[in-house]
């Protein structure tokens, strides 16, 4: 008798609305993450998005990733915002706050100077792999590889502390701006910002769902001293430092990326052995007792011991040491895979835990994308198949919400939002 045929189907409402949103935030040679609240092109951002507008247009996924790597910085930085012209009083802090044309060695654009989660060499193989011969074509790989190179050796050289693991100097780097885990390191932060707050995100979102006022006079203020000091991190003294396992994950996992494509590309070098020192040194970041990996404030020099999301994106690294207690902690009751909405992006038991504030507690797409990832590397496919259909089901649902109320579903933030677009069609053509 044959095997009944479980396969699932693409939902066509699926992937013709994730398209759709993806069509609708283009900008010609890239993706805004969603139409009002950010008018610029964002750098993790476009590298999930790739990831998605891959089986839309291998060109345009390609273009996505070139015109971020364009904006590279000379010492490698990929920064955190290529800024639109045009645009300056829709978004704060904006091109006029950064000046990044006044700095030297920053990109012939103007953009931000801080930088984001290196998830782009991962980006750039999934890309290349939707359509080799057009990447082949293009030489979309032989462009992009020496920048990519460019971009780990900024982590490695300016950004690397004894263990070898990055540090990130503003809670804008981790890309999870609001998390618990940075509340210590932001109180001993002393600067303020002198000066009116802008909040134009609060034209575009509910004030209940964004960071607070407090919240943002620190981030200004910490990057107005980095700014200040020309974005040199050899003389920035930050008051901010922390290292954070997500990073360090993505990280990993984009400098395996970086071996494939050095393979495609017939170059000879070291990434696999980078890689597996990186993967050493993720160890510091272990807490046996909470079961996660936790982030490291670098000044204080304290664990910051809270089970958030990035502290289980290592499960995207091969060979991990500690994977059994990771999938207990991702099935327990502090984040009920299976039982909650996605993966919450904070521990659902702990008092800090807020159903709608940010990264607070909310699911989001991206991080569950990356847990699929990491699903699939443990040979859990049924479960990596599960928490992927319930992405497509729940972006479609909420009209692609930014983040989802974890416990009830109720979405938040903006609404067709690009990269739970991109990720949910990813994990369903
Ligand atoms: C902000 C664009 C960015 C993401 C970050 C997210 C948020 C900027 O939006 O930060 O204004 O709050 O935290 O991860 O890249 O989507």
């Amino acid at each position: 008798a044959s095997e009944p045929d479980t396969e699932e189907i693409p939902s066509p409402d699926l992937v013709s609305e994730a398209t759709r949103v993806l069509m609708e935030n283009w900008r010609g040679l890239y993706t805004v993450p969603a139409s009002g609240l950010y008018p610029h092109q964002w750098s993790w951002d476009s590298a999930f998005i790739a990831v998605g507008l891959r089986h839309v247009s291998p060109r345009r996924a390609q273009q996505e990733l070139e015109s971020l790597l364009g904006a590279q910085w000379a010492d490698g930085r990929l920064p955190q915002i290529v800024f639109a012209s045009g645009r300056d009083d829709e978004y704060s802090p904006g091109a006029s706050f950064w000046r990044s044309e006044l700095i030297p060695g920053s990109a012939p654009v103007p953009t931000a100077g801080l930088i984001q989660p290196p998830n782009h060499a991962w980006a750039a193989l999934l890309v290349h792999e939707a359509d080799p011969e057009e990447s082949r074509r293009r030489r979309f790989l032989d462009r992009a590889y020496p920048r990519l190179v460019a971009w780990h050796e900024y982590l490695r050289r300016r950004r690397s502390d004894e263990a070898g693991l990055a540090f990130t100097v503003h809670p804008w780097e981790t890309g999870m701006d609001n998390s618990p885990a940075w509340d210590a390191p932001l109180a001993a932060v002393r600067g303020t910002f002198g000066g009116n707050v802008p909040r134009p995100d609060l034209r575009h979102a509910d004030v209940t769902e964004r960071p607070s006022n407090a919240e943002y006079e620190k981030y200004l203020s910490l990057a107005a001293t980095y700014r200040d000091a020309g974005c040199d991190d050899s003389v920035a003294a930050t008051p901010f430092r922390v290292t954070d396992p997500g990073v360090t994950a993505l990280w990993i996992r984009s400098e395996l990326a970086l071996g494939r494509i050095a393979e495609e590309l017939g170059i000879e070098a070291d990434h696999a052995d980078r890689a597996a020192a990186l993967t050493e040194a993720l160890e510091d970041l272990w807490d046996a007792e909470l079961g996660c990996y936790v982030p490291v404030d670098r000044v204080s020099c304290e664990p910051q011991r809270f089970r958030s999301i990035t502290g289980l994106l290592p499960l995207i690294v091969p060979d991990l040491l500690h994977v059994d207690e990771l999938l207990g902690t991702l099935h327990g009751e502090h984040f009920r895979l299976g039982r909650s909405v996605l993966v919450p992006s904070f521990d659902l038991t702990a008092p800090e835990f807020d159903t709608s504030r940010y990264w607070r507690g909310p699911a989001w797409f991206n991080t569950a994308w990356v847990l699929v990832n990491g699903l699939l590397e443990c040979g859990l496919e049924t479960e990596a198949r599960v928490l992927a259909d319930t992405m497509g089901a729940r972006a479609v649902e909420s009209d692609f919400a930014e983040y989802l109320d974890p416990i009830t579903g109720a979405a938040h933030g903006t609404r067709r939002f690009s990269w739970t677009a991109a990720l949910s069609l990813d994990l369903h053509v």
